[in-house]
Order: structure tokens, then sequence, then C-alpha cells
């Protein structure tokens, strides 16, 4: 016998015709199933689950109708893709695809490792499912695949992953280009693999798939859903229906099909809307029912409350940045990869909710703080879901992916690790980290040509550039000790923001005058000179080189004032008066960077650094081919020195502008 009835078919098509009003084409049956008898919501706490938008209006929360008819709309609360942070009920960003699958893998590790720091007997408190669709394309995207892999290495019985299997992508039938096994590969990265061959109509098929996936207890499971892409327009089954919206005579055929009037738009039958109060009504109540137990848990474990309810509002340690480590100008010289496992010995014990790992480069990265233990399935004999550290394997792109998923989740403060170079290789997930809004740490090591042997392959030289153009991402290159501990606590006190912290793989000496609360302020002047005939401003292991070079200049009579800038964007939010004593008019600015020099002509109007790609070779001698030593500086900033004096006129910064990019961003709160 169904437990299905008409009135849940008149509600699959209600949410069908509002989708055809909306434009959306596709999946109404399955996210009926799911939001009405499976997800647990409350939204009046919109801090909860996420067609997306005709859901969540019809399920109650603060999507009106007025926002379903402005789709798309400048301003609206329903843009084009969903964005987390912008409409109610929305977790992730996604819309590049392939994202939001990885994401729904950073969401089970983070409920998994949530439920098992704080779940006690008889207080299943963090009780952990999370849901995703995704699509063919979806499937095809390598970010999915190593995801996925993870995913079913580490056991995660907690994800639920249902494919849209319609055949169609936007250049038509998959059978262009998608002829794999996919139930195969899932089986093979160990997940658990159902299938619904009825997915438009047989709500009884899709709702036991789902109650048999959320009842598998040790690996996560994929629905393969069989779907008609359009299913009841006229153009059902045809790739056209995925990139234009249905016509209006389409539309109206289809309403008349599913028992509609079809000159109206936007219409939710008296019914159709009671089942969906119902749904809301018992979400309120089991919203209910988990406080009564955290009641009950906050009594008998009132520490272990109070650290959740801490966590989950965003409240740091107490005192965690004191744990901060600084330095004075007599200690050695050290590696700046090596400064930060310094950083994270010290603070990974008191902050507990930090949580991370490497794209396999543990040893070389420096990221495992002691004591860590692993983030692993219990079975595996090699840690637990209480562990902090995770083994990302080398998946760079699914790793950002995943800590996205994480920082979503609330409660954790993900880092990730790999080499500089191979950010890069995570583009799509680090632009949406900054996007969302996501406190990530990209701990990204082997900065610059100063990793020596190599070579060109592993040394970036435009990464910074283009980290540095991403809105909203901290992108901090440290000189020495006290400077990376400013990074770190900027990364982690800014709960809006991801960071990248480009650290070195070399030596880097101790630099006097520096210190972390100059450094927080993103640049700082770290030698001052009056009537200086320059300044020079630099980052990272550059720093110490111009404090050399300057040397050299100032045995000539120079004058040089030497600034250290480790991040521009904390920079570009100090007040102008702030930004010109750092980088004043009066005399040329030259900056010195073993990077690209395309971002340099904001602060400096001449730079030395990299037109080209790097070398292998031991890393002095890389230095030396590209002028970065003590005495290619020197000369460089004499031809600087003589080209203005000689020019003559008056010399302005060029922070001094007209129009001021130092506005209150509206993203930092
Ligand atoms: C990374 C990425 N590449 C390309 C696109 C553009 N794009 C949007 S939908 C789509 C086809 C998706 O096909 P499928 O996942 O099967 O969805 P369906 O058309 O079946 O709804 C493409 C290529 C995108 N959104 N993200
Ligand atoms: C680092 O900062 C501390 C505290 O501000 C300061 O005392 C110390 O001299 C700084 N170290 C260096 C190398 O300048
Ligand atoms: C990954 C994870 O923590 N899964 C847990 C979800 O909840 C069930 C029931 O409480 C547990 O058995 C799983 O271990
Ligand atoms: C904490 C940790 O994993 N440290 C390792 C860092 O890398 C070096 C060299 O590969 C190892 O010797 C350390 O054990
Ligand atoms: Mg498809």
């Amino acid at each position: 016998m169904s437990s299905f009835s008409d009135i849940d078919t008149k509600a699959v098509n209600t949410i069908r015709t509002l989708a055809a009003d909306v434009v959306a084409k596709g999946m109404a049956p399955v996210a009926y199933v799911l939001w009405t008898r499976y997800m647990n919501y409350n939204p009046k706490d919109p801090k909860c689950c996420a067609l997306q938008y005709v859901l969540l209006h019809l399920t109650g929360y603060d999507v009106s109708m007025e926002d379903l008819k402005s789709f798309r709309q400048l301003d609206s609360k329903t843009p084009g893709h969903p964005e987390v942070d912008h409409t109610p009920g929305i977790e992730v960003t996604t819309g590049p695809l392939g994202q939001g699958i990885s994401n729904a893998v950073g969401l089970a590790i983070a409920q998994a490792h949530q439920g098992a720091v704080f779940n006690k007997d008889g207080f299943d408190l963090i009780n952990n499912k999370t849901y995703v669709f995704l699509g063919d394309g979806c499937l095809q995207e390598g970010v999915a695949s190593e995801a996925c892999s993870l995913a079913g290495h580490l056991q995660l019985n907690n994800l639920i992953a249902i494919w849209d299997d319609n055949r169609i992508t936007i250049d038509g039938d998959t059978d262009v280009s998608f002829t794999e096994d996919v139930e195969g590969r899932f089986r093979a990265y160990g997940w658990d693999v159902l299938h619904v061959d009825a997915g438009d109509t047989d709500l009884d098929a899709i709702s036991g798939a789902i109650a048999q996936a959320r009842d598998c207890q040790t690996k996560p499971t994929i629905i393969n859903l069989r779907t008609t892409i359009g299913y009841g327009s006229l153009k059902q089954g045809g790739h056209d229906v995925h990139g234009s919206p249905l016509k209006a005579d389409d539309i109206k055929q289809l309403k008349e099909k599913w028992g509609f009037n079809p000159d109206e738009s936007f219409v939710i039958p008296q019914d159709v809307q009671a089942v969906f109060d119902k749904v809301r009504d018992k979400g309120e109540q089991k919203e209910r029912d988990w406080d009564a137990l955290f009641k009950k848990y906050q009594e008998k474990y009132p520490e272990d409350a109070a650290e959740l309810l801490r966590r989950v509002s965003g409240r740091l340690p107490e005192g965690w940045e004191k744990h901060l480590p600084t330095y004075t100008p007599d200690q050695p010289a050290i590696a700046s990869r090596k400064l930060s496992e310094t950083v994270l010995n010290a603070i990974a014990p008191v902050i507990p909710e930090l949580i991370g790992g490497s794209a396999d480069l543990t040893g070389s990265n420096l990221t495992r703080w002691k004591g860590a233990e692993d983030f692993q399935p219990p079975s595996s004999g090699l840690g637990s879901y209480k562990g902090r550290y995770i083994r990302y394997g080398v998946r760079e792109h699914g790793m950002v992916a995943i800590s996205n998923g994480i920082a979503a989740y609330g409660g954790l403060i993900p880092f990730d690790a790999t080499f500089l170079n191979f950010v890069s290789y995570a583009a799509g997930a680090v632009r949406l980290s900054a996007l969302s809004k996501l406190r990530v740490i990209n701990i990204a090591t082997h900065d610059s040509i100063g990793l020596g042997e190599d070579g060109p392959t592993h040394q970036p030289v435009e990464t910074a550039a283009w980290l540095r153009a991403t809105p909203n991402m901290q992108f901090w290159r440290p000189a020495d000790g006290n400077e990376t501990s400013a990074s770190y606590y900027a990364a982690i006190s800014s709960a809006h923001t991801p960071s990248t912290l480009a650290l070195s793989r070399q030596n880097l000496p101790q630099l006097k005058g520096s210190s972390v609360d100059k450094a927080r302020k993103g640049g700082y002047v770290l030698e001052e000179e009056d009537k200086a005939d320059i300044t020079i401003v630099s980052t990272g292991s550059e720093v110490s080189i111009v404090v050399d070079a300057a040397k050299i200049l100032r045995e000539k009579g120079l004058k040089v004032r030497i600034s250290s800038l480790p991040c521009f964007e904390v920079f570009d939010e100090q007040p102008k008066e702030y930004r010109l004593s750092v980088l004043p008019s009066g005399a040329p600015i030259m900056a010195v960077e073993a990077y690209n020099t395309l971002p340099w002509y904001k602060y400096a109007q001449e730079a030395v650094g990299l037109r080209a790609w790097g070398a292998s070779a031991p890393y002095q001698d890389a230095y030396k081919k590209f002028g970065l030593t003590p005495e290619g500086i020197a000369s460089n900033a004499q031809k600087v020195v003589d080209f203005y004096k000689k020019r003559g006129g008056d010399i302005f910064s060029p922070v001094d502008t007209a129009l001021n990019y130092n506005t209150e961003l509206e993203y930092r709160d």
C-alpha cells in the first residue's frame, strides 16, 4: 500500500507549476518527499536546511511569492544561483558544478566530528544526515571525484547523494560524452548504490530508497534517480529545456496537464499549503524536542554543553591569542613554514574547533601538531571521528571544497595545506570560500622561487596576483616569526573571510622592528628615515634581502625607508593617513617581491620581481638569476632614485588617489 495519496500528487504538481513559473525544471517528486518526510528543519530558525527557493517558500522560510517572481533580478533574495548568507535556508553557495557535492562531504565530516565529540549515551544531539542533489555535470567534474573518493574512504554513513540521472547536459544527450559506469565507480569508492527507475512519478520508490540510505550504517549512499528533464513540458527530455525558459503556451499546457488553471501563475492551492504547514509544525515540534534534550544534556554535562554553545556561537576561546609566539631579533633564522608549525602546536590545543590537514604534504607543510589524532573511521584503526587531523590525500580541489563545507556547518575552523602553487588547482573552491564569506585557512608553503630545486613547475609566480585580486581573500606573506603570528591572528579572528598564508621553505631571519601588532595592520614601516631618497616595500622572504640592500645604499649616502606589507587586503582597510605614513609621497617607492609585479603598481611607482617563470636551482642561485640579491636590489634602487631626481617635480604616492577604495567594505562585520 502506498503511503502517498492524491494530495501528495497535487503537492508535487504544485511544485512543478510553480517551478515552471520561476524557470526550474525537474526533481519535484524527490524534493517533495525529502522535504516533507525526511529532513528536519524549522524555518523560524533558518540556519538549517536547503528546487530550493520554491520549497523554501512553500515550507515557510522568509522567501516570499514576490521573491520568487523576482528570480535573478538585481538585489533580489533569489539570485541566479543560491548564495549562502543571502537567502534564508541556503546552506552553501553552489552553481559551479561539482562544488555542492564536495561541500556536502565537508558538511558530513563536520557532523561526524561534532557528533563524536559531543554526543553521549542517550544524547544523540548531533545526528547527522547530509542530503545533496547532483546532476550529470557534477559527476563529470573532477572535484566531485576527489571529494567522493575521500567520503568513501571515511565511511561517512551520514551522507546521502541523489543523482538526477536525466541523461542530459547542455550539449545534449550524455551519450556524446558521459558513458562510464557511474554506479560501478561509486561502488569502487566504497559507497552504497541504490536506484529508482521511475523518478518522475514513483513517490513510494523514492521514499523507500531514501529510507534505506538513511539507515545505512557503514557507508555513504548515492541514489541513482532516473528522471526526465522538463517532465510534462512539450520539450521534455530534450537538452534545450536546460538553457531557455519554457514558452508561454508550453507552460499553459503543462498547467492544464497537472490540473491547474492555465491562466494563473504562482498559485498554491489551500489544501497543498496545508500539507506544508503541517510539515512546518512537525519541524517546530522536533526543534522543541531537541531543545528539551539539550536542556537535560546541559544539566548532566554542563561543561560540554557550554563548550558546544561557545563553538556554535562562533566565540573564540578566551585568551587564545596569548599563545601566539613572538620572537626576538637575536633568535635564529627560521623558515616560515616551520614558524607556522610552531603556531599550530601552540594554538591547536587551545582552539579545539581547529580541524584540518594537508593534501599529502604533511611532512613538508609541517601542519600536524604534536599529539594530533587523525580523523578516520573507527574501523580503520587509524584514528577516530574525534580526530582533528584530516588526511586529504592528493586532492587539492576537493580539499578546499570540503573545507568550505566544514566552515559552512559552523562551530569549526577548517584549515588545509599544500604548496602555494597547488592552491591554483583548487581555484574553483577558493573563490567560493571568499564569495561565501567562509573562514577557511589555506596554509600554502613553498611560496616562491625560494623553494629552489623543484623548479618552475612548483614555483608560484602568478598565484599571488590572483589571490590578491580575489575580493574578501586575505593573502598573507609573512616575513618572520612575529609576522607569521600576526597572519594567524588575522586568519583565525576574521570570521567571514578566508585566508591564504604563503610560507617559505627557506630560513628567514627575525626582523628587528617587526611586531604582531604592527603586522596586523597589513603593512607597516620597518625602518623609518627622515627625508628619505626612496621607500622600498616588500613582503615575506624578500624583506630581509631588502634590509641588506638598504645597508649597501646607506654606505653610498642614500636615505632609505623600508616598509613591510604582508597583507594587501588588510592594509587597504586602514585609514588613508596610515597608508600614506607607510607609503608616503615625496620620494619614489620601489616594490620588491619574487612574484609577478602586476599587483604592486597601486602602491609603488616601480617594482622589481619576476616577469618570467622561475628556475630550478639552489634557491640562492634562483634569487641571483632574477636580481633579487642585496646588490641587485641596491642597483635597481639607485636607478630609481637617479631617474626621479633627473625628472624633477613632485613625487606622489600611488596611495594618494582621488577615489578611495578603502570604503567600509560590506562584508566586514
Ligand atoms: C563548473 C561549471 N562548468 C560549467 C557550468 C555551466 N553549466 C551549467 S548547467 C550545465 C550542464 C549541467 O548538466 P546536468 O548537471 O546534467 O544538469 P541538467 O541539465 O540535467 O539539469 C553546465 C555545463 C557550470 N555551472 N559550472
Ligand atoms: C616581536 O614582537 C615582540 C612583541 O611586540 C617584540 O618585543 C620583539 O622585539 C619583536 N621581534 C622582533 C624580531 O622584532
Ligand atoms: C558519521 C556519523 O557520525 N554517523 C553517525 C550518525 O548517527 C548514527 C545514529 O546515531 C550513528 O550510528 C552514526 O555513527
Ligand atoms: C609533526 C610532523 O608531522 N612533523 C614531521 C614534519 O616533517 C618532518 C620531515 O619530513 C618529519 O620528520 C616530522 O616528523
Ligand atoms: Mg543532466
